[in-house]
């Protein structure tokens, strides 16, 4: 559970890094499991940055029997989540950011609220970005703009198939708030609100970046369209530690007799 101060801390700077939050074990027990699933990879798409490279995830909005959804279901970041949202969540999506090495496109500046608006009433959601393999300024880590959260949901438009955040004002944004590059050991989770400015360089490294991205709204949001992918609320059940790995060994099992 967070601290009152890693409470407030978030309120003011829009994202909290909790360091060791998965040992480092767990984390390649992860990233071995995700390296051999064949279905993550032909779930994944490729969104083009402005400068046309690619960059992929492979995104569910539902909760099968996987590695991902049980770390979607952790109470390591179930429980802080609520914290910092004020309330219980439900889950709206996860995701595999796949940034290969050398080929692993840039995200522009954006808010993520500013794709989620269309579905839901207000901006109480949040996500956990679980560094699965390290992130580094190399490989193109997460990159925040500190407080930008507070300015407020900005008008986005089309960045070659990304949607991106109003650039007059980004560029504004950029003389008042602090760029924080998101360095993250394998372990490391970062919560971020969905307002909150943020982007990523494209991985001109030999490493790659990979990380797993799951995305909340509080429970009393309002959701208005009927599409299973638009998000609305369940019951979101909560794994312990245990649980989570248990998951992880089952996926491992399945993926080696296949
Ligand atoms: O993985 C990244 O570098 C950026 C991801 C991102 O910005 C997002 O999913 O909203």
């Amino acid at each position: 559970m967070l601290t009152l101060a890693q409470i407030e801390q978030y309120h003011e700077d829009g994202y909290l890094i909790i360091e060791d939050c998965f040992p480092l074990e767990d984390m390649e027990r992860l990233l071995q499991v995700a390296r051999a699933d064949q279905a993550l990879a032909d779930n994944a798409a490729d969104r083009l940055d402005a400068a046309g490279r690619a960059s992929r995830l492979s995104l569910r909005f539902d909760l099968p029997d996987s590695a991902y959804s049980a770390y979607a279901r952790h109470l390591a970041i179930v429980e802080p989540m609520e914290q910092l949202v004020g309330e219980e969540v439900f889950h709206y999506h996860h995701k595999m950011m796949l940034k290969e090495p050398r080929v692993g496109g840039a995200w522009e500046w954006h808010q993520d609220f500013g794709y989620w608006y269309a579905n839901f009433l207000r901006a109480d959601m949040a996500s956990c970005m679980i560094a699965v393999d390290r992130a580094s300024k190399g490989n193109g880590c997460l990159q925040v703009l500190k407080g930008s959260h507070k300015m407020g949901r900005l008008e986005h438009g089309l960045t070659g198939d990304q949607t991106g955040a109003d650039l007059e004002r980004v560029t504004v944004a950029l003389e008042h708030f602090e760029v924080v590059y998101c360095e993250m050991a394998p372990g490391t989770a970062l919560f971020f609100h969905s307002n909150l400015l943020h982007r990523s360089d494209p991985n001109e490294s030999e490493d790659s970046r990979w990380a797993l991205i799951c995305c909340y709204s509080a429970a009393s949001n309002p959701t208005f369209r009927a599409d299973a992918e638009a998000g609305h609320y369940e019951k979101l059940e909560r794994w312990s530690a245990g649980e989570v790995r248990a998951a992880v060994k089952r996926h491992r099992a399945e993926l080696a007799s296949a």
